[in-house]
Parts: structure tokens; C-alpha cells; sequence
């Protein structure tokens, strides 16, 4: 039977998530939507005919035709609402991050493993991407030997103006310290961020550069650049004693043109991480009935916001900061 979604946030993700629910993944459809702004909410609601609008996101959690709940609202509203979810048992793809501090992720946890039931994920969606999914085999099949290093690109094009040097870290950056966790499966043991000076045509924020440590000792170097112009670029490459893997998003098609041979660059996650989106969201439904998880955990949403955190305090200090090993709860481990 098709499961019942509310989304919490009618906004571009909102809808964009939205928009693949009803269109493309199979075994459920939104019946339930909640924004502050609700001419937001009801043009998302023109999706489907069954979907009711409500200013009062708790509205939708204790909505018994909403079997799972979206949160796509905004960052401060995630903790709540996810407590509420869990309050309710009712499963919830936050969107990332899980909340806005570690302290709080931390909350989430607690209240996750005390109610028993593996309610949340955490909308990492690079961990449904194939080619970040060829690198995690590649890794635990062994297949490059010992891994050396992961090299990671994150450039915006243009960062809306309310993101600031620290959001480079903690918005952007942290899908690195997510994806090299997933990817390596190992968990951090120290890092360095160097902040590069700004760009004076655009913003006095400030690009990161970034290098962490595996326990293990495999190196992660990112560049966070949140102002690159030409268009949104996400690399990355692993290298290892028999050879390297690199991310390779080829669109359908080449161009020749202006005297160019080359691809398009995409502008936003949204269109380079289209297939992830697709894969989480069917992964997440999925699950809703067979009780298998394949995202991110409240468990990961924690380590990345906590990781992050470290990285702004380096990046503020010019240190590199040890991280405190943290054991994963037994809860989370998977088999
Ligand atoms: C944004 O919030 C996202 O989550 C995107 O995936 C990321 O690439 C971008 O840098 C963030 O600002």
C-alpha cells in the first residue's frame, strides 16, 4: 500500500523533493504539506490531489494519513521537528544538517536510540550518487590497494549573499566530512582548515581549504569555494596504491561550440545530484516498508555537524584540531 508523506518546507528543495515523490518513486504520495508561507504550500499541493495545506508543521507530524515525514524547512527548525517525529514514530528524512549544532544532533541521537526504532535519516544524498557509490567499493573491495588520499572539489557558483565564510564550512564543507566518512568508513581524527582570501568582485566571504585526517591516517584534502563563477562543480578522486577513481558526471551529451570542445558545467546540486536525489528518495521509501536503511543515520548527521564544528574552530584558531574518538553507539552500527 502506497505510504502517506508529509514535507515539512515548500521551498525549492521542498518542492523539488516534492516533485520526484510524485512523479518518479514508487509506494508513496504526499498527502500532507506545511510552510509558513502558504502560497508556497499550496503551489506545492497543485501537485497532487489528495495534499492538505497547513501553516502548523506539527499539524503534519500528528496527521494519521502522514505515515513519514520530509523536513526541508529551515536549518533552526530541524531539531523539533525531528523530536516530534520521533515523539510520534513516525520515520523523518531530515534534510541536511540534521540541526544546527552538534549538541543538538547529539539530542536527536539520544532520543533515537531510547525509542528503539530507527526513525531517522539524514538527506546526505551524495551517499545515493554512483559515482561516490563506485568509490565506496572501490574501498571495500580493495580493489586501488591501500587508499593514500581523497581529493575533493566543492565550488558554487554563486553563494546567495547570506552565506558567510563560516556557512563554507558548515553548509558546504560538510558534505565532504560526510561523503569522506562514507566513502573511507572510517571516522576523523584531526584537521586543518587555511581560509584563502576573498573574492573582491563578488563577497567578503572567504573560500576554505581544508585537510583532515582518518584514524587510519588517509588524507582528505577539500576546497570549499563558494563563489566559483563559471558554475557548480563537485569532484573527486581516490587514490590509492594500485591507482586512483575520479567522480565523472558526464551529461548525455558533448558541445562544440564558441570555439569550445567540452560538457556543460551544471549551476546547482540540484541538477548534478538529480540522480541522488531520485536514489534517496526511493531508498527512504522503500525502507518506510521493509525496514531497510541505506542513508545517512542521525548517527552521521551527527559526526558530520560535529566534524564541521572542529573545522570552524581550526579555521578560527589557524590550528589543526585533534578530534575526541567517539565510539558509534551499538544502535547504529550496521551489519
Ligand atoms: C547547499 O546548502 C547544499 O546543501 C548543497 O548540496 C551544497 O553543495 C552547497 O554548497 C550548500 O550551500
Amino acid at each position: 500500500m502506497s505510504k502517506g508523506i508529509g514535507i515539512i518546507g515548500a521551498g525549492v528543495m521542498g518542492y523539488g523533493h516534492a516533485e520526484i515523490l510524485q512523479t518518479i518513486t514508487r509506494g508513496a504520495e504526499i498527502v500532507a504539506v506545511a510552510d509558513a508561507d502558504p502560497e508556497r504550500a499550496k503551489r506545492l499541493a497543485l501537485l497532487g490531489s489528495k495534499i492538505r495545506v497547513t501553516a502548523d508543521a506539527m499539524d503534519v507530524v500528528a496527521d494519521p494519513k502522514v505515515d513519514a515525514v520530509i523536513v526541508v524547512s529551515p536549518d533552526a527548525t530541524h531539531y523539533d521537528l525531528a523530536i516530534a517525529c520521533i515523539r510520534a514514530g513516525k520515520p523523518v528524512l531530515v534534510e541536511k544538517p540534521l540541526a544546527e549544532t552538534s549538541e543538538l544532533c547529539r539530542m536527536i541521537v539520544e532520543a533515537e536510540i531510547s525509542s528503539g526504532l530507527h526513525l531517522v535519516q539524514v538527506g546526505f544524498m551524495r551517499r545515493f550518487d554512483p559515482g561516490y557509490r563506485a568509490l565506496r567499493k572501490a574501498v571495500v573491495e580493495g580493489s586501488l590497494g591501500a587508499i593514500h588520499f581523497l581529493h575533493c572539489l566543492h565550488r558554487n557558483q554563486v553563494a546567495p549573499d547570506y552565506v558567510t565564510s563560516d556557512n563554507v564550512i558548515m553548509s558546504s564543507a560538510v558534505h565532504e566530512m560526510d561523503i569522506a566518512r562514507y566513502v573511507l568508513g572510517e571516522d576523523f581524527r584531526n584537521v586543518f582548515v587555511t581560509p584563502a582570501p576573498p573574492s573582491s568582485r563578488i563577497s567578503t566571504r572567504r573560500p576554505q581549504f581544508l585537510v583532515l585526517q582518518t584514524v587510519s591516517g588517509i588524507v582528505v584534502d577539500v576546497e570549499a569555494l563558494p563563489d566559483a563563477h563559471y558554475g557548480y562543480d563537485v569532484r573527486g578522486e581516490l587514490v590509492g596504491e594500485n591507482g586512483t577513481l575520479s567522480l565523472n558526471p558526464q551529461p548525455a551529451v558533448s558541445q562544440r561550440r564558441n570555439s569550445l570542445d567540452g560538457i556543460a558545467v551544471t549551476t546547482d546540486w540540484i541538477d548534478r545530484f538529480a540522480d541522488a536525489y531520485r536514489m534517496q528518495l526511493q531508498s527512504w521509501v522503500d525502507g518506510l516498508t521493509t525496514g531497510k536503511h541505506h542513508g545517512a543515520t542521525a548517527w552521521d548527521g551527527y559526526m558530520a555537524t560535529r566534524a564541521a564544528e572542529i573545522g570552524l574552530a581550526s579555521s578560527k584558531q589557524g590550528q589543526l584540531m585533534v578530534f575526541d574518538q567517539e565510539k558509534t553507539p551499538d544502535f547504529y552500527r550496521r551489519a
